[in-house]
């Protein structure tokens, strides 16, 4: 239904996305698309790159007057640091990051070259993405929210920071674990009957996609692994005034692929980023002699910006479901659909 593309360099002209399948009525006001890219920007750990970019849409193509006309939506996002021809070659791989694997895949002698495309910075375009998809979302009353549940093996709010400090101290980096939830989805998106129709699935690809994202669970995840199934599965009870209920969510929301009703709830881990001020061991890709891998202006952490990200991720998954089950056209044929489909809900 939803078919996207990315396209940017970190130092290049600027981040491009398209979304091609947003029905045509929808009311889209590009000052939500640059909240969600400032909160993008935000985390304590965050670096300076930051601080230069405004990071702001500019529409390209698919609205007039702020309605979506059914056509593919460009937005453009510029970059202030626009410097990729001048910057500097890269010749030692860092570990951890994409560096080494894209140098030999491509047959590039800069490591540059890798690092223009596989930087974090292309999250910048997913997250405009994603705000097209929550802004449809929330016309049927989904949302979409996520929060840091820990850094460096740090949970509570205080034990975050001094991580972070101490990571800041001693030129190091961190990763966490982050979670999504996404409320008011309605049961019946995904389908249990091919493998690339599961709702999870989906969901999954989408997050495990996000630059460093290294595990991705639904609901009590890995804690089933460790429990009888009598006290993790949902049990199911039916009142004339709720309809079908549970008393606990371990499943995240999905059972067999399908959007039960409940909340959808989605964990990730993040490694921590791998450019290191104080750099580990690499080589120098033209002498083969060992060295330190390369410095560049990075990030300390950005576990709540992943989280932010891995929103978009999920929304961009969820509005294509929903599309998929709803019809695609036109927002005033899809809220019919629903208001049937919902009543029957409601009756059986
Ligand atoms: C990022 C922009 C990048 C990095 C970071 C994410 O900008 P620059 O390289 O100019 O500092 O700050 O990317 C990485 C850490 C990475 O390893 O790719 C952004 O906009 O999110």
């Amino acid at each position: 239904m939803l078919r996207s593309l990315t396209a940017g360099e970190s130092h290049g002209k600027g981040m491009v996305a398209i979304l091609e399948g947003v029905p045509a009525g929808l009311k889209v006001d590009v000052s939500a698309i640059n909240k969600e890219l400032k909160r993008r920007q935000f985390g304590f750990g965050r670096g300076k790159r930051m601080k230069i970019e405004p990071d702001r849409a500019e529409v390209v193509s698919g609205l007039k007057n702020n309605l979506t006309l059914g056509s593919p939506i460009t937005l453009l996002i510029k970059n202030k640091d626009a410097s990729i021809e001048k910057l500097h070659k890269v010749v030692a791989a860092r570990p951890g990051h994409a560096d080494l694997a894209g140098l030999l895949k491509y047959g590039f002698m800069d490591i540059r070259e890798v690092l223009e495309r596989a930087s974090a910075r292309s999250t910048v375009a997913t997250v405009a993405l994603g705000a097209l998809c929550k802004r449809f979302l929330d016309e049927f009353g989904i949302l979409i929210t996520s929060n840091v549940l820990s850094v460096g093996g740090e949970s509570t709010k205080q034990g975050i920071i001094s991580k972070i400090t101490e990571a800041i101290k001693n030129k190091d980096t961190l990763g966490g674990v982050f979670e999504v939830v996404a409320r008011n989805v309605p049961v019946g998106l995904g389908s249990y009957v091919q493998a690339d129709r599961r709702l999870d699935s989906r969901l999954a690809a989408g997050i495990i996609s996000i630059p460093g994202i290294k595990s991705f669970e639904v609901g009590l995840g890995a804690g089933y692994a460790v429990s009888f199934g009598s006290e993790v599965h949902d049990a199911i009870y039916h009142s004339k005034s709720k309809g079908y209920f549970r008393l606990s969510n371990n499943a995240g929301g999905i059972e067999g692929g399908i959007s039960n009703g409940q909340e959808i709830i989605l964990r990730a881990c993040m490694k921590p980023i791998a450019t290191l001020m104080n750099p580990l061991d690499s080589v120098n890709i033209h002498t083969k002699k060992s060295t330190k891998a390369a410095v560049e202006r990075s990030d300390i952490c950005v576990v709540e910006s992943a989280g932010v990200v891995a929103e978009s991720a999920c929304a961009l998954v969820l509005a294509d479901a929903f599309l998929e089950k709803f019809g695609a056209d036109s927002l005033n044929d899809i809220k019919d659909a629903y208001k049937n489909y919902m009543e029957r809900i409601a009756r059986a």
